[in-house]
């Protein structure tokens, strides 16, 4: 076959292949929206009406805060007595994704509502060591805040720690001389009444936005372990791992899905470990408050779990109310994309290919067919996302106390590593500053342009940034339209 001849079929197969349901980034359940409430919408395919009241229901609980327990009977109570925020919303801004504080240079930054820190032992003995299962060693949390850092607390209580962040600045030249200042984050943390152990990793991690997650609940597990890579076989420089997790509703290891790290299996345990982690609620699967042996206030506090004989009124949040959540959870919507097909965008997809890009962040699937959830049943979606874990440089790895970023191999999240991250979906990502101006990038929103995030990737990563840096003014807007699309 002759090069000219090849060339052109390569480019009449192209134009011939147009997907032309890309636009419909979460096929059927896909939303029509541009505005602030873009992230909010319930699946476009759900014409059920108790299913809408159930979303609706789920919707008032992740929105309304939740108060201190007052020994009043209230559904709406058990808040505290440690805790991050009293809302679900208030860190997933209207359903969308958190920050990092602003900061003025040369100053601190005081803002920690949308984001939390996670914190886990990395130097255990065998017995120290917390065994889930014969294959399955889950963390341990620091000695003195525990997995995750409270910096709330009810009337007469003391938070754990208070949390300041400040900023090193740092510039970045584009072969053809354009530049981007960097901003990376260095989180200074004063805890009270003890001392955070030396061999603690943290973990600083933004909420993620709420979009499309009953359908990454659908990608068929085998569609997702088959692109595992772990030790770089095919070598092109990109592994990709499943995280394994415990499943508290199964009782049995599972792959891991949702959180920065994959490291929760569904979303009713993701929903019920952010009422018990985020906001001191107890529930059907985590029915103790959220107190440290040392932590004496804590314990002797007043809680809202009232009536342990009737199993809904025997938790802070009742089954009846978790479900709800979660059902809420799997039905928050993708918004369509508004110009997928005009040109400047196809030839940023081109770009996307071109860099690497969908190694990890992989396209397209369909989800499984469900009977619980009929609106997400097989449906082609384009999230974007492999579901794996990926080594993504030493810039971007957990720190500990002594450093801005600790031993990448080190475990922090049942499998994942300190500098391993899941490819997040990209779905949605053009519209985040429009659901909330202050929404930022990357686990722990340094990143305050989608262009900054992506001057973040290292690791197995490294290839694709470096590629960025080399191309044409051009090619750069075009790929940045592209992702302003999705
Ligand atoms: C203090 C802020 C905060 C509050 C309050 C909060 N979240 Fe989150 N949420 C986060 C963070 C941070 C993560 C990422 C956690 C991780 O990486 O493990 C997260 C992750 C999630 C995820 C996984 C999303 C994904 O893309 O994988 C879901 C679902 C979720 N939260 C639901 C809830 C629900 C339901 C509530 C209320 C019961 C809630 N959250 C309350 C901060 C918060
Ligand atoms: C080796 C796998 C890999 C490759 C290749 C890769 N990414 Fe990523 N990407 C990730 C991971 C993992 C993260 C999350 C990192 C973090 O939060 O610290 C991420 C984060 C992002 C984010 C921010 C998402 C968010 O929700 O904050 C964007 C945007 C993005 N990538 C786009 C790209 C583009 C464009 C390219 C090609 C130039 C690319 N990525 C190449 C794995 C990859
Ligand atoms: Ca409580
Ligand atoms: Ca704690």
């Amino acid at each position: 076959m002759n090069k000219l001849f090849l060339l052109l079929s390569l480019i009449s197969t192209a134009s011939y292949a147009l997907d032309q349901k890309q636009h419909l980034s979460a096929g059927e359940t896909s939303v029509n929206s541009t505005k602030a409430s873009a992230f909010s919408q319930h699946s476009a395919n759900m014409k059920n009406v108790k299913s809408i009241l159930k979303f609706n229901g789920g919707n008032k609980f992740f929105e309304e805060p939740w108060a201190q327990s007052a020994g009043s009977v209230s559904s709406q109570d058990g808040l505290g007595p440690l805790f991050n925020n009293n809302a679900c919303q208030d860190c997933h801004v209207r359903d969308g994704r958190g920050h990092a504080s602003a900061a003025p240079k040369g100053q601190r930054g005081l803002d920690f509502s949308t984001m939390l820190l996670r914190l886990s032992k990395s130097s255990l003995s065998e017995t120290q060591q917390l065994k889930i299962d014969k294959s399955l060693i889950a963390n341990v949390g620091d000695t003195c805040i525990g997995g995750q850092l409270q910096d709330q607390a009810n009337f007469g209580i003391r938070p754990e720690a208070q949390q300041q962040v400040s900023y090193q600045y740092q510039t970045v030249t584009f072969t053809d001389g354009f530049t981007v200042e960097l901003r990376r984050p260095v989180w200074h943390v004063s805890a009270n009444g003890c001392e955070i152990d030396n061999d603690s990793v943290l973990s600083a991690r933004i909420a993620p936005p709420m979009i499309g997650l009953g359908l990454l609940a659908l990608i068929d597990e085998k569609h997702i372990l088959a692109r595992q890579d772990i030790d770089d076989s095919d070598n092109n420089g990109i592994s990709g791992k499943a995280n394994l997790v415990w499943s508290i509703q199964e009782q049995q290891v599972t792959l891991g899905r949702f959180g920065w790290k994959a490291g929760q299996p569904t979303l009713r345990q993701q929903a019920a470990g952010a009422f018990l982690g985020d906001m001191g609620i107890s529930s059907d699967f985590f029915a103790e408050q959220n107190c440290l042996p040392h932590q004496s206030a804590c314990l002797n506090a007043e809680n809202g779990n009232g009536d342990m004989v009737n199993p809904d009124a025997g938790y802070e949040v009742s089954t009846k109310i978790l479900d709800k959540v979660a059902f809420y959870s799997h039905h928050l919507a993708v918004p369509k994309r508004r110009n997928a097909y005009a040109q400047q965008v196809l030839q940023g997809k081109q770009v996307f290919q071109e860099l690497g890009c969908a190694q990890c962040h992989s396209e397209t699937y369909t989800t499984q067919k469900s009977v619980e959830f009929p609106e997400l049943s097989e449906q082609k979606i384009y999230p974007y996302t492999d579901m794996l874990l990926h080594d993504m440089g030493k810039d971007l790895s957990d720190f500990d106390k002594h450093s801005n970023s600790v031993n990448g191999s080190i475990k922090v999240e049942f499998l994942a590593q300190a500098n391993e991250w899941r490819t997040p979906p990209l779905w949605g990502i053009g519209l985040a500053k429009t659901v909330d101006p202050q929404a930022a990038f990357l686990h722990d929103g340094r990143a305050r342009t989608i262009l900054e995030a992506l001057l973040w990737h290292g690791g197995e990563a490294q290839k694709s940034k470096d590629k960025l840096l080399e191309i044409d003014k051009n090619k750069r807007t075009a790929l940045l339209a592209f992702l302003q699309d999705l």
